[in-house]
């Protein structure tokens, strides 16, 4: 399997086949069933695109107060595990020794997009953040570890997976469009990103 180095991000093309995509989305699909997907405000009270929920001992929530892991979903309620499909792409790719406490599910639907930013509400930045793409084609823009300078672009497709660690773990990213109906992989299209972290 060919591998990509982006800015530090180490990029998996293809590393799930089909029906391992098509597993992952049957237990994305219990996940949300107990854990509904939300639409997350902005700090400064805007609804985001993307629609989100979590699995694990952590969820990512956002509101007035700012972006945290909460332990429960917005709407009460312990987040469900994270399925072992999702656990085994960490074993094999980050680590056998701990398990993530949070895989962060953001579904894109038409339009929806992710702005730059940077992953960091976690407390150790030692340990990667582990990315996981699903259906539809994203286009993951890459920046730096500082905010501005130049940014280059990739087309992730269903199957790809993303380290995000080292010296890029800080590195600036972001999703700006999605090509609605690129892929067959979700009957209503769309796009799942999958990040799988460790907390604290
Ligand atoms: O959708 C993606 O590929 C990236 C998602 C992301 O950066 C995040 O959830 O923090
Ligand atoms: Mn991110």
């Amino acid at each position: 399997m060919t591998e990509l180095e982006l800015r530090g991000f180490r990029i998996l093309p293809g590393y799930l086949d089909g029906a391992r995509q098509a597993a992952l989305v049957d237990g994305l699909r219990a996940v949300a069933a107990k854990a509904p997907l939300f639409t997350p405000m902005t700090p400064m009270g805007r609804a985001m695109s993307v629609r989100m929920t979590s699995a694990g001992r952590y969820g990512w929530v956002s509101g007035s107060s700012g972006y945290r892991y909460d332990a429960a979903h917005p709407g009460g309620g312990p987040w469900p595990d994270i399925p072992g499909g999702v656990l085994q792409i960490w074993r094999d790719l980050v680590s056998a020794r701990r398990d993530p406490d949070c895989c962060l599910i953001n579904y894109y639907g038409e339009g929806a997009r992710m702005g730059l930013h940077q992953d960091r509400d976690e407390a150790d930045f030692s340990w990667p953040v582990l990315s996981i793409s699903l259906g539809d084609d994203g286009l993951l823009r890459v920046g730096n570890t500082a905010r501005g300078g130049s940014t280059v672009s990739h087309w992730l497709r269903s199957g790809d997976v993303v380290v995000m660690g080292g010296d890029a773990r800080l590195t600036y990213h972001g999703v700006d469009r999605i090509r609605f109906g690129s892929s067959s992989l979700l009957s209503g299209g769309g796009r799942i990103n999958l990040t799988c972290r460790v907390v604290d």
